[in-house]
């Protein structure tokens, strides 16, 4: 079966909803770097040096990070010599198709959550500010609140101004409990009180809010450490998920800030912003293979529903399907 026959099936197990969300969310992307990979293949007449080295700076230029450039590059060449692919059209399949690979890698790759069955599941959302780690929280309450769950919003952002306020519009506009203290307190004592009220109202989900900015990084990766040990102590095994929030428009940018904040608490997954407002969306397998934490998420735009559990294939399907379906005719 052809990699692109495949590639139709894997994603056909969602709904063609989710396939128009990703493909809508990835024009800006698709638009500059699927599209010159297209222009490529189609420019040149065969598959030499010139080639790769074009597409070297194609793959760097969507930010796909040179490390994973280099990688993929490589894997490339050897499959060109070993399928003895002359047609550089036919490289456009072997692309997609590495690209997806890249991303999985040996399959131990997951994006679920980790949600407990018949019991409180705990998420903490933390990364710098303006990343959109309310608007995350506001987009999965409203997930959850349809999937029949019971959620519980925690207002630990008391640094900035507006911050509690943001999450309760949230709130009131998925119709779920937000578990506040004034501004300028003690984030960990917020965090006891909704852990508390959670298990009170026998809640499934708790989604915690956290800021992005405070005095210094010291300080904030001390609160998170704090507020982390809070949670912990009332719920041996949570918090369940730490995820970690970027802004995909950021680029290399907010790849150094992950890893600053891996260094510092351990996160379970990411949540990429903003893939709809950004022509470099290769961030993401520089992600997955700089960072080796699964992306679990992509925000695809504002809207409350435009929050979409990341699945390679989609996404390398948003980006070369039109492509490929031509190519296929
Ligand atoms: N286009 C687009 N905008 C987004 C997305 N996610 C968040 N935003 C916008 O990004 C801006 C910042 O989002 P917030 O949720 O306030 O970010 P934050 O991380 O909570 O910021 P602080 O509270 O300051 O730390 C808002 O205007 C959001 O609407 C997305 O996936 N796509
Ligand atoms: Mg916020």
């Amino acid at each position: 079966m052809s990699f692109f026959k495949k590639l139709k099936e894997s994603i056909s197990r969602q709904t063609e909803a989710v396939t128009e969300k990703f493909k809508q969310g990835l024009e800006k992307t698709r638009n500059s770097f699927a599209e010159k990979v297209n222009d490529l293949v189609y420019r040149y007449r065969k598959v030499d040096e010139d080639f790769f080295e074009e597409l070297e700076e194609i793959l760097i230029g969507a930010d796909v990070g040179v490390t994973t450039v280099m990688e993929l590059i490589d894997e490339l060449k050897e499959e060109v010599k070993r399928r003895n692919i002359q047609d550089p059209r036919e490289v456009q399949a072997v692309i997609s198709e590495k690209l997806v690979d890249i991303y999985k890698g040996d399959g131990s790759f997951d994006n679920e959550l980790n949600l407990q069955q018949d019991a409180l599941t705990v998420i903490l959302f933390v990364g710098v500010n303006g990343v959109g780690k309310t608007t995350t929280i506001g987009k999965l309450a409203h997930k959850f609140k349809s999937e029949g769950k019971k959620v519980l919003l925690a207002a630990g952002d008391t640094f900035r101004a507006g911050a509690i306020e943001q999450l309760e519009v949230w709130g009131e506009r998925v119709g779920v409990e937000v578990i506040k203290q004034g501004s300028g307190s003690d984030p960990a004592a917020v965090m006891y009180d909704a852990v508390q009220a959670a298990k009170a109202r026998k809640a499934d989900i708790l989604l915690c809010d956290t800021a992005g900015r405070l005095q210094n990084k010291v300080n904030l990766m001390k609160e998170l450490e704090k507020v982390k040990r809070v949670i912990e102590r009332e719920i041996p095994g949570a918090p369940h998920e730490v995820l970690l929030v970027i802004d995909a428009t950021t680029g290399q940018n907010g790849l150094s800030q992950a890893k600053t904040f891996r260094e510092a608490t351990d996160v379970t997954g990411i949540v990429l912003t903003k893939l709809d407002g950004t022509a470099k969306g290769g961030i993401v397998l520089a992600i997955r293979n700089e960072m080796d934490v699964p992306v679990k998420f992509v925000g695809l735009g504002e809207k409350m529903d435009d929050l979409q559990e990341f699945h390679p294939e989609q996404y390398v399907y948003g980006l070369f399907g039109d492509f490929m379906e031509k190519q296929e005719d």
